[in-house]
């Protein structure tokens, strides 16, 4: 260790010891207290999970330090030797996990990977088509707020008003009228399988280029717990934060070599500069740990906890949208107890359920009060809860929306308490980072 006089003076002499702690006691502080709200609540947000230490570190790595822009072998920058072993690491192991030709590790988030593949297959004003936002799509795929909806011109399909699925031969029929460039399948609150070789007939048809964004169901295609959108699909996106366990970040997939050069040009130099190389550290690291045996068990008890929160919900007088589930996610509609979103959110997190409101398919009230709530069990499952747990979260649920039902917003206080009594314990019973 260097004993230059020099560094005794410095103010900054804390620069290479001092911990986060001794460094900023303020944010320190702040990261302690989100330490123990992880460990203290339940997170029953569909798109959240709990990465591993070894992603968590991977992402705080000297990584962070280093410019590389270009791709492996091909750098604007020296010193690249290292960051092109993450990458190409990233890269390999993205494409052996989901079983495709061709990968980009780069994208910096889930708006980026699709804005990428925006810049690559469209021009400004062409047609594309994506799952309404009210009926489970994503602010990416065409909502008018969004790039994509005000510089493209999207056309949206949606679920049917009784069942609430997906019509088929409404997308057939859209397409048919308005002959997208592009059709996007995928969404953030659709809890049924996607019928991907449905699409891809109908892409054909048209002559449209396919993609699925699959952020949510990514960990169960890892996992084996939801269909593939490859063969079908000729682009695949995905966030790598949600079921998939990693940091939070985006890739791109496809199998035709044509695709390669537009979308790594759209990813950089087209929208983004130097890439987060800790964070495309982290992603190699959690596309090792997917590929290990235990994910798939993971993946397939994501659904199966699902599965037991929805029976239990509706066990206890709550509609699932849809009448269930197939996969990590479900919207309960609180239309029928005359509570909304908004107060189901802030009640159920007084009592330590952490959830987000959300619309439910024609829902009358606005996007910041909602009818609905998303709940989903990738978190959960990776805490180590199975389905009695998650029977006993329907059954904690119920009793606090019963609690808002009866009471107004405000809620039951004393139920409220019941219920957090309860949650401490389950959360003292699947310890998160219990070292930490
Ligand atoms: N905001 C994410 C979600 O919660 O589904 C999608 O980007």
């Amino acid at each position: 260790m260097s004993t230059n006089p020099s560094t005794l003076t410095d103010p900054m002499s804390g620069f290479w010891h001092d911990d986060l702690a001794t460094a900023d006691p303020e944010i320190a502080a702040a990261v302690g207290k989100e330490l123990a709200r992880q460990q203290d609540k339940i997170e029953l947000i569909a798109s959240e999970n709990i990465a591993s230490k070894a992603v968590l570190e991977a992402t705080g790595s000297v990584f962070t330090n280093k410019y590389a822009e270009g791709y492996p072998g091909k750098r604007y920058y020296g010193g690249c030797d290292y960051a092109d072993v993450v990458e190409t690491l990233a890269i390999e192991r993205a494409k052996q996990l989901f079983g495709c030709n061709f990968a980009n590790v780069q994208p910096n988030s889930g708006s980026q990977m699709n804005q990428a593949v925006f810049l690559a297959m469209l021009e400004p004003g062409d047609t594309f088509m994506g799952l309404d936002l009210n009926s489970g799509g994503h602010l990416t795929h065409g909502s008018p707020v969004n790039m994509s909806g005000k510089w493209f011109n999207p056309v949206s399909y949606g679920v049917t008003e009784g069942e609430e699925l997906i019509d088929m031969d409404a997308v057939a029929a859209t397409a048919r009228e308005h002959k997208p460039k592009l059709i996007i399948c995928g969404g953030t609150a659709y809890s049924r399988q996607w019928d991907f070789a449905a699409f891809r007939a109908i892409a054909d048809e048209v002559g449209a280029v396919l993609l699925c964004d699959m952020s949510h169901i990514s960990g169960l295609v890892a996992g084996g717990a939801h269909p593939s959108p490859f063969p079908h699909c000729d682009i695949v996106t995905s966030t790598t934060h949600k079921s998939l366990r990693g940091p939070r970040s985006g890739i791109i997939l496809w199998n035709d070599e044509k695709f390669t050069k537009p979308l790594n040009m759209a990813v950089f130099p087209g929208l983004q500069g130097g890439p987060l190389m800790h964070v495309v550290a982290a992603k190699a690291v959690a596309f090792k740990e997917a590929l290990a045996p235990e994910f798939k068990t993971y993946a397939h008890r994501i659904v199966e906890n699902a599965r037991a929160l929805a029976a239990s919900l509706e066990e206890n007088g709550l509609r699932i949208v849809s009448g269930g589930t197939d996969n990590h996610s479900m919207l309960v509609d609180l239309t029928a107890k005359d509570v909304t979103g908004k107060a189901a959110e802030a009640g159920l997190d007084r009592a330590w359920l952490t959830c987000n409101k959300n619309g439910i398919p024609f829902d009358t009230r606005s996007p910041f009060v909602t009818s609905g709530i998303r709940l989903g069990t990738p978190a959960g499952t990776t805490r180590g809860f199975g389905p009695l747990e998650f029977r006993q979260i329907g059954q904690l649920i119920a009793e606090v929306v019963d609690g808002l039902s009866k009471n107004g917003p405000e809620g039951d206080a004393q139920i409220e308490e019941s219920v957090r009594g309860r949650v401490a314990k389950l959360c003292a019973d699947f310890p998160v980072y219990p070292e930490s």
